[in-house]
């Protein structure tokens, strides 16, 4: 376990979808920070919370490892790497506090256009692209279909183009990408938007009173932003 810390660290992604809109939440709680000149770290000068700016791909695990005490992520990277953790023997340690309100996308299943789609066992004996490999498998175990899993980083959207699967897994929003690769959405794994992660055990004294002050205040700033 970490050791006794009197301030609370929050990871945030340091750019990209949910960088401004986390930053400006936490700004409506009523905190501002000082920034470092590398600009991974920012004080916090109203309350002692301060903002650890990462990858979103790490906050999961910063938080696990008691790094960070907060962080704000899409429900599919947390889902996804509570997952990872469960598959290799590790018990869950971190979990959903609360969604936030932005960064609404779903994971779904696409095939290409030309696919007259009537069901998951279509996908039976199928490669299907993803970068979401646990997810992916907790849905087809629950539909009962047999797929095999093509784990790539990034750029599924082309991987039926090149031949390397026949359906991909992939995060949608307004559906345009899917759409310029010839592909449609047919089934959705999961819906997601930014969410609010945290630890399942409790903290210590100061951290807790630190966390349910901004809980509360987040509370405050989500009702006003409905
Ligand atoms: O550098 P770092 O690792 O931190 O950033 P990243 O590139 O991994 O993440 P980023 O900024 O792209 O996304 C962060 C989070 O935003 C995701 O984990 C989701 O929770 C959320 N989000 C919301 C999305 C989208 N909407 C989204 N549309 N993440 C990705 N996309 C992709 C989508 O897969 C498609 O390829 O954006 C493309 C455009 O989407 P369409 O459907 O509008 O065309
Ligand atoms: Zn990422």
């Amino acid at each position: 376990t970490a050791p006794a810390r009197d301030r609370l660290r929050i990871a945030i992604q340091k750019s990209g979808r949910l960088a401004d809109p986390a930053r400006s939440l936490l700004a409506s709680c009523g905190l501002s920070w000082r920034e470092s000149r590398d600009r991974l770290f920012c004080f916090g000068e109203t309350l002692p919370v301060d903002l650890l700016l990462v990858r979103d791909d790490d906050i999961p695990g910063l938080i696990a490892d008691g790094v960070c005490d907060l962080g704000v992520v899409g429900r599919n990277v947390l889902t996804e790497t509570g997952l990872a953790r469960g598959a290799s023997g590790g018990a869950p340690v971190f979990r959903e506090w609360r969604s936030l309100g932005f960064g609404q996308c779903r994971l779904a299943v696409a095939v290409p256009d030309s696919w007259q789609w009537t069901g998951a066992e279509q996908l039976s004996g199928k490669r299907i692209a993803t970068s979401y490999p646990g997810l992916l498998r907790q849905w087809l175990e629950a539909q009962g279909v047999d797929a095999e899993i093509v784990l790539l980083s990034g750029s599924v959207e082309i991987a039926p183009r090149l031949g390397q699967a026949d359906a991909i897994c992939d995060l949608v929003s307004s559906g345009a990408t899917l759409a310029a690769n010839q592909l449609k959405p047919v089934e959705t794994i999961l819906e997601s938007e930014a969410v609010l992660a945290g630890p399942i055990a409790e903290f210590d004294p100061v951290r807790a009173g630190l966390a349910e002050l901004l809980m509360r205040r987040l509370e405050g700033a989500l009702r006003v932003r409905k």
